[in-house]
């Protein structure tokens, strides 16, 4: 096969996939709920109150309102000035500087990755193609909950899960790969943005599967219960994925039988098009299982000290053998659901939507995660603008080096994709051809 011919076919596999993306989408906003009830009035601050007392709410959460209209999400978690005072910011300080400092490394790192990639899919230098959905503006969530995770802890991603492998130390350079669809990749050129997986980092990998990483997460949970090692299990979930079925069976069963999980939900109250005011009857996602007796934090997820607060209570409390924890980060997605419509080489966010205003964009982006966490640590004397520029110039050159890494390593072998189908690693050709009766027919 010419190698013309090989990307071909790898491309159109993509588009195929895209295509069936898109039908489930179809599918899943068609069983979505319109109904109302009565919700948590908020007053103040957010519900549990307990991370985020500086967070001025100017109205009650996005939930159960079917009228809301292009442009309601200023109104809000309105952009308000840095500080995160109170208990969780105590918290986060308490943790010694070498971490504080790798929370920045990796915030930066996620951002400025994502945004690299940003440039070269919409200036289309190196013809990138397949699905990529970007993280930038929820770092603080990613970040946040792995500075209170041990390193054999184990998470279970998403579709938008740049930013949990980068925040659990996920390498650049093959992930860079792996967009590239080369040979160097996490999954060797065959799995693309969303599948990319690191089991020694404990990442189970990002997942095409809106509402797959319940039973990931609760299934890797109860192997350290059985074992002793009292691991935990994450799983990230966004506002939509909560609507999925699985989600109330999976935290409900893990309650049930005190599975040390976390189930962490993105709230950035939209999935693809679809504002999540229109389908959540209740105003916060949390407002699902509290019936359940666990332990609910809602926290700002743009504020990585409310993440990281809450997350440590939850990991406390599951290795204490009391079972799961829920945090709801509220947040927002500067770019499209998916891809880059609206994005523009070397500017930041994605403007000219249909479904979002420009004017509530900005405002979001006047929330930025980084530059909070930033002040804050300028603010607190916990580091020096001169350290955390060090950082920023050499995640610049990480990124600009996995591009580099990316360009120079070579295409798959055509044949690799059935190879690497074992999780014993690399199956002869022969082997699997004899065993699945194709190498026979092949001849015949
Ligand atoms: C089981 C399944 N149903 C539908 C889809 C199509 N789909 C991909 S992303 C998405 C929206 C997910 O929204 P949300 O969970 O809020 O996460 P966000 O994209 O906002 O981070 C949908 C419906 C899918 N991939 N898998």
């Amino acid at each position: 096969m010419s190698e013309h011919n090989r990307k071909v076919d790898r491309r159109s596999l993509m588009k195929i996939m895209g295509a069936a993306g898109a039908t489930g989408v179809v599918m899943s906003g068609c069983s979505s709920s319109h109904g109302r009830t009565g919700g948590s009035e908020l007053t103040g601050d957010l519900t549990g109150g307990r991370w985020d007392r500086s967070i001025a709410v100017a109205s009650a959460g996005p939930g159960g309102n079917p009228d809301w209209q292009r442009g309601d999400a200023v109104k809000f978690l309105p952009p308000e000035r840095i500080p995160t005072r109170g208990k969780a910011s105590s918290v986060l300080a308490a943790l010694p500087k070498d971490q504080l400092l790798t929370i920045y490394q990796r915030m930066t790192a996620s951002r400025k990755w994502e945004t690299a990639m940003k440039d070269l899919f919409v200036g289309g230098k190196d013809g990138l193609y397949g699905s990529f959905h970007t993280y930038i503006g929820e770092e603080a969530i990613a970040c946040g909950v792995m500075a209170a995770l041990n390193d054999d802890d184990y998470i279970a991603s998403t579709h938008r899960g740049h930013g949990h492998l980068i925040a659990k130390g996920g390498d650049l350079n093959k992930m860079a790969a792996e967009i590239f669809f080369k040979e160097t990749g996490y999954n060797k050129g065959y799995g693309g943005s969303m599948h990319i997986t690191d089991m020694a980092k404990g990442i189970m990998g990002m997942n095409g599967i809106v509402g797959a990483s319940y039973y990931l997460a609760a299934g890797a949970a109860i192997r350290g219960m059985v074992r002793g090692t009292k691991q935990v299990g994450v799983a990230f979930f966004g506002d939509g994925a909560a609507n999925s079925p699985y989600y109330f069976s999976a935290i409900r069963s893990c309650a049930n039988y005190k599975i040390p999980t976390i189930f962490v939900n993105e709230n950035n109250f939209q999935y693809m098009g679809v504002p999540m005011a229109t389908v959540v009857p209740t105003r916060y996602i949390s407002d699902y299982t509290r019936g359940l007796g666990i332990p609910h934090h809602v926290v700002d997820g743009n504020d990585v000290s409310a993440v990281y607060a809450a997350t440590k209570e939850s990991v406390d409390w599951a290795r204490a053998g009391n079972g799961p924890s829920m945090i709801e980060g509220i947040t927002y997605r500067w770019y499209d659901h998916s891809g880059f419509a609206g994005g523009r080489v070397g500017a930041d966010g994605a403007m000219g939507l249909p479904y979002r205003s420009d004017e509530e964009v900005k405002q979001w982006m006047s929330r930025d995660p980084i530059a909070r966490y930033k002040g804050w640590l300028l603010e607190k004397g916990l580091a020096t603008a001169g350290e955390l520029s060090g950082i920023e110039a050499g995640m610049d050159k990480a990124v600009q080096a996995s591009i580099e890494f990316a360009r120079q390593s070579k295409d798959p072998e055509p044949g690799a994709g059935v190879w690497n189908t074992s999780a014993s690693g690399p199956m002869p050709a022969t082997q699997f051809f004899n065993r699945s009766g194709l190498a026979n027919s092949a001849k015949a």
